[in-house]
């Protein structure tokens, strides 16, 4: 070997261009100084720097198109370990469709806008936009240090002027469109914040950013109405459903929480006009017997007006009880039913018959129409309150024929499923299904009901009463008009903070800056004040992939012949923290746009990625705990390549990771190995004739032919291993076998060196050039497997039981021991050895032999 590096000529002419850092003495050793280390990853930072190797193409690239993107961070300290993670596997996914010909956009930004900088700036008496362009410019570095293949000329900042005048556009666009209102509801309020809440960031009764209790307040606020998209946002989630995690899917579902059933009018003694309650359930009209109104309704209310004073004050007395619960509280089925008889009554519309009305917190007031028809044989909460207060049960469909129907009021179990009707006159004898049509019918033709579809979507309240925000684009004029900025006067700019008081007090401290909020009526001239609140800051990230297509202009948010040759993101990787509320908004807006025209889609991310949580001794990190794992710290410690290759091997990226589990000296020890590999192979000068070691060969073709369905399956730890694997048969060959000159050595160092640029992308370059070949890898195409050397080699494995062979498996020779096992346990002969019972222990030794052991 020898002693000066590099050694091929094609080598030095490459590195006449880039100083190559000398990394000479390490060529025998596995665990190179992390100096040496550092400098193969400034050297190459350096080189993608001055070369833009990562920039997308222009509109004249003909290569096919992929666009990967990663969640964008919020700017609140350093980056640490979970940032690490998505970008790795956002990177692992972006550089492999280049080396597939992609041309590929992959850019980076900054969601800049929000609470956590606007707190962290008030503690420190900072100014948030100094606090966090600070924070940006670090956790820039931290990418750039880490080799993410950003394409760095499309960076944008949400808190940027010429990003936010954007936001006001759109908003402005949803105005005219009637999608952006104002009214007085009661909202989510947060008393620590001082701000109001979406329903969203209410989690468990708590604020989602600081944990106070969330109150309710009564005001008037700005509203986006996502609920006319309602049906949309829930029947396309059908297309997605092989390329988005079926728990995301699950969770958008339930939020929107459509059903269909009927709105039924009971008439009320004494009053004008009826009750209407909206069930999922109208074939079971006649089994209602009671009615519940929600006790914190304007209904309970005004039912119990002119009640005696003694069933006032009862009322009085659970009212204030309810409203000290949550939501969730009151919707638990596993909790004592509490309520109180409001002494009116009501007539089924379908029988005519007299039904108590009662006020129970298990009714929500904001949904339906806060109130429900009572049916307790069927419903479980029902049953639960009648039992409670001794109210009549009546079973209206037979579950359980040709059984005899239990009696629900003594099991206690409201009967659930499909059967047919009793008890329910001439609807006897009609299944759930046609009753349910039968009765929409007669209640329509009686005027007494109608069908119809709830949803628990509420429209998304955008204002807030913060200062570090995007300023909402309207003035109020004097006479009580709200109008538009005129669009030659966006961007409406935040004023400076260090003359303003951003110490929450419950309205916005832009409303305080006198000079800023003052404005003119753009209809009379006459005098007109801004509106002082500010757009939630997931209006910003709910359409910031768009911006990404042309992020300097500022004549379009976005270019619409961009947006089209882009198309949508087609994978898009992030935690599953953003299920719901991120995802839903960007749902909705790009629905929006396609409505105008802008975009031809309707979904925004084709595909979805979440990844697990990276954890610290179990816990989630998080900067209150101070347990957080800084990915600068880790880059010090280890190089970027090594911290990449850890976090990729540590298990599935669904996976929740604990660093304390990762290694890094393995990786590290790796990658090293690979890089002597390449150093062996160029300095045997002279490659021999032939093809070379067969068996060399097949790992490395099979590697080629399986690696893409790995990286598309994201199974990015597998492909670790089958690199390791493949490190590992080059040693062999270059020390027992036909030595580093054998062309099948450096065929396989080539393709280690083009698999691990997805992961290990300096190494990789490094390796490349060391091999003598033209910089950068990373346009380096993937080649063709010989197909003669995939195909799969089979052997014989032996199952025992308790050491007497029971079966014999072909199985292929790579089988994994997990599967190896699996099979044999399922092995016919063998489960008729192991007859009933334990196996207490299983010895796998892939491909070989597994030993059962059974008690
Ligand atoms: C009678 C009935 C009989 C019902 C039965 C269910 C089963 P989803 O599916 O979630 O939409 N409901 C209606 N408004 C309510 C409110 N404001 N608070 C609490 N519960 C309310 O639930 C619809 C069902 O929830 C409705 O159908 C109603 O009870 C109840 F065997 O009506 B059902």
């Amino acid at each position: 070997m020898s002693p000066t590096h590099p050694a091929s000529a094609r080598a030095a002419r490459t590195a006449d261009r880039l100083a190559s850092p000398d990394v000479s003495q390490n060529t025998a050793s596995e665990s190179p100084a992390t100096s040496d280390v550092h400098a193969i990853q400034a050297k190459w930072q350096e080189f993608w720097r001055q070369n833009e190797t990562f920039r997308a193409g222009g509109a004249d690239d003909e290569r096919p198109r992929k666009y990967v993107l990663a969640m964008f961070p919020y700017p609140s300290g350093d980056m640490h370990m979970g940032h690490a993670e998505n970008y790795l596997y956002s990177d692992i996914v972006a550089r492999f469709w280049r080396h597939r010909g992609y041309d590929v956009l992959h850019p980076v930004g900054w969601d800049s806008f929000g609470l956590p900088a606007e707190n962290a700036a008030i503690q420190r008496g900072a100014d948030p936009r100094e606090w966090t362009y600070a924070n940006i410019d670090q956790q820039k570095t931290s990418l750039e240090n880490y080799g993410v293949s950003f394409d760095w000329s499309r960076v944008l900042h949400t808190s940027d002027p010429e990003y936010y005048r954007w936001n006001q556009w759109l908003f402005q666009q949803l105005y005219d469109r009637g999608l952006a209102y104002r009214k007085e509801s009661p909202v989510n309020w947060c008393p620590n914040d001082q701000t109001v809440l979406a329903n969203e960031q209410v989690v468990d009764g708590a604020c989602e950013r600081c944990g106070a209790e969330v109150v309710k307040k009564k005001l008037t606020q700005w509203y986006f109405k996502i609920t006319d998209y309602a049906d949309r946002l829930l029947d396309d989630l059908d297309g997605l459903e092989d390329t988005w995690p079926r728990k995301v899917l699950q969770m958008q579902r339930n939020w929107i929480g459509r059903s269909r059933g009927a709105d039924i009018d009971f008439a009320v003694e004494g009053r004008e006009t009826p009750i209407t309650v909206f069930s999922t359930r109208p074939d079971t009209l006649h089994g209602a017997t009671f009615l519940v109104v929600a006790p914190d309704g304007d209904l309970a209310a005004e039912l119990v007006a002119d009640a005696p004073a003694d069933v006032r004050m009862r009322f009085q007395d659970y009212l204030v009880q309810t409203q000290k619960q949550t939501e969730i509280e009151r919707q638990a089925t596993d909790r004592e039913k509490t309520g109180v008889p409001l002494e009116r009554f009501a007539i089924n519309p379908i029988n005519g018959e007299r039904l108590p009305i009662w006020a129970a917190d298990y009714v929500l007031a904001d949904y339906g129409h806060g109130a429900v028809m009572s049916v307790p044989a069927h419903d479980q909460r029902d049953l639960d309150f009648a039992r409670a207060f001794d109210l009549p049960v009546r079973v209206v469909l037979d579950t359980t024929a040709p059984d005899e129907v239990p009696d629900p009021a003594e099991t206690g179990e409201a009967l659930a499923g499909d059967g047919v009707l009793i008890n329910s006159g001439d609807l006897d004898g009609l299944t759930k299904q046609e009753a349910i049509s039968r009765v929409i019918e007669a209640l329509e033709e009686q005027g007494a009901g109608r069908g119809t579809t709830q949803y628990r979507l509420r429209d998304w309240l955008i204002s807030r009463q913060r200062f570090w925000g995007t300023p909402i684009p309207m003035v109020h004029t004097e006479d009580g008009r709200i109008e538009k900025v005129p669009d030659d006067q966006l961007p409406v700019r935040l004023p400076e903070a260090k003359d303003l008081d951003l110490k929450p007090k419950g309205s916005s401290p832009l409303g305080a800056a006198t000079e800023w909020v003052t404005t003119t009526d753009p209809v009379t001239g006459g005098p007109a004040r801004r509106d002082p609140d500010t757009m939630d800051t997931f209006v910003d990230s709910s359409w910031y992939f768009l911006r990404f297509m042309s992020p300097k202009s500022d004549s379009v948010a976005f270019d619409v012949d961009e947006a089209r040759r882009w198309e949508p993101v087609d994978t898009y990787i992030g935690g599953v923290e953003h299920a719901i509320l991120h995802l839903l908004y960007a749902r909705f807006i790009t629905k929006v746009l396609n409505d105008m025209g802008l975009v031809d889609f309707t979904e925004p991310f084709s595909s979805l990625i979440n990844q697990g949580m990276v954890l610290l001794d179990g816990s989630k990190m998080s900067k209150s705990k101070g347990n957080l794992v800084q990915v600068t710290d880790e880059i010090a410690a280890h190089g970027s390549d090594a911290v990449r290759v850890a976090l990729a091997f540590a298990g599935p990226v669904e996976d929740d990771k604990d660093w304390k589990d990762v290694s890094t000296a393995g990786a590290t020890k790796f990658l090293a190995r690979a890089l002597r590999a390449a150093r062996d192979v160029a300095d045997a000068q002279e490659t021999g004739s032939g093809d070379g070691d067969v068996a060399l060969r097949r790992v490395t073709h099979r590697l080629l032919a399986d690696a893409p369905a790995l990286v598309e399956q994201t199974k990015f730890n597998v492909v670790v291993a089958r690199l390791m694997e493949l490190v590992n048969a080059i040693r062999k060959t270059i020390d027992q076998g036909a030595g580093a000159a054998d062309p099948a050595a450096r065929e396989a160092v080539e393709v280690v060196a083009l698999v691990v640029d997805l992961v290990a992308p300096h190494t990789a370059e490094e390796m490349w050039e060391v091999l003598g070949n033209e910089p950068s890898i990373s346009s380096v195409s993937w080649p063709e497997a010989d197909p003669a050397l995939t195909v799969e080699d089979l052997v014989t494995a032996v199952v025992q039981v308790n050491g007497k062979v029971r079966a014999q498996l072909e199985v292929a020779a790579d089988i994994a021991p997990d599967a190896l096992e699996e099979l044999a346990r399922a092995d016919e002969r063998v489960l008729r050895s192991v007859g009933d019972k334990q196996i207490v222990k299983a010895i796998v030794r892939a491909p070989k032999i597994v030993s059962l052991v059974v008690k």
